[in-house]
């Protein structure tokens, strides 16, 4: 298997997280895409992924696999030890809305293409900064409470890391980032992430700082 991705990434960051988790090596090649001609939008990677994103994996077999949250239920299904989902169908439900709710409705708002957008239609520095900021803040305020409405576990979606800490720890590393300290407003967020630094698997794989 190879997979395409990078190191700052944190879409490529769960993929990775899950690769350690279940202990699995394979093939990596990074694909840039920041600044101008960047990597993911040459046509030799879009002959890869026409979509132009990274994480992509290629099986074995030769088969595209794309979208982190696909691409890991895909190693789920093949490698079936060391599970990332919960056993009961109510928290792997709850485990499968987290990990959407960040890659969908937080994540999907401020990579690099949408602030190259925003810049184009007129957005400053401080103007995306604020719109990544308001999503991460709507978004953890939402996985807050439902945490807190959930009986308390060690981490996201039980006592053993899961899909939903896969997607969430990425996540959390870069809301810090940008200058919203976890502890300051979303204590259950900040509790579990504490305890995923913790794992290898999670605090070796973050995305890396942009230069
Ligand atoms: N929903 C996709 C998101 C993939 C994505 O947006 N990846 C970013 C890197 S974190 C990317 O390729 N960005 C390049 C761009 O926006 O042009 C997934 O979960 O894999």
């Amino acid at each position: 298997m190879k997979l395409y991705g990078n190191e700052i990434s944190s879409a490529v960051s769960r993929v990775r997280i899950a690769l350690a988790l279940k202990g699995l090596d394979v093939e990596s090649q990074s694909i840039g895409f920041l600044g101008e001609g960047a990597e993911n939008r040459q046509p030799g990677y879009l002959a890869v992924n026409p979509q132009g994103l990274v994480p992509a994996l290629v099986t074995d077999e030769g088969d595209l696999v794309t979208q982190s949250l696909a691409i890991i239920e895909y190693l789920e299904e093949l490698f079936p030890d060391h599970p990332l989902l919960p056993s009961n169908p109510v928290d792997r439900a709850w485990a499968r809305a987290l990990a959407l709710s960040v890659a969908s409705e937080i994540h999907a708002l401020m990579p690099v293409r949408v602030a190259n957008r925003l810049r184009a239609s007129g957005f400053s520095a401080d103007d995306i900064g604020a719109w990544n900021r308001h999503w991460m803040t709507e978004g953890f305020d939402a996985i807050e409470a439902r945490l807190a409405s959930r009986p308390k576990t060690l981490y996201a979606a039980g006592d053993t890391p899961s899909l939903a800490d896969i997607v969430l720890f990425p996540q959390a590393v870069n809301v810090e980032r940008a200058g919203l300290p976890l502890a300051d407003r979303w204590p259950r967020i900040a509790a579990i992430v504490d305890r995923l630094s913790a794992i290898p698997a999670f605090s070796q794989n973050a995305p890396a700082i942009r230069k």
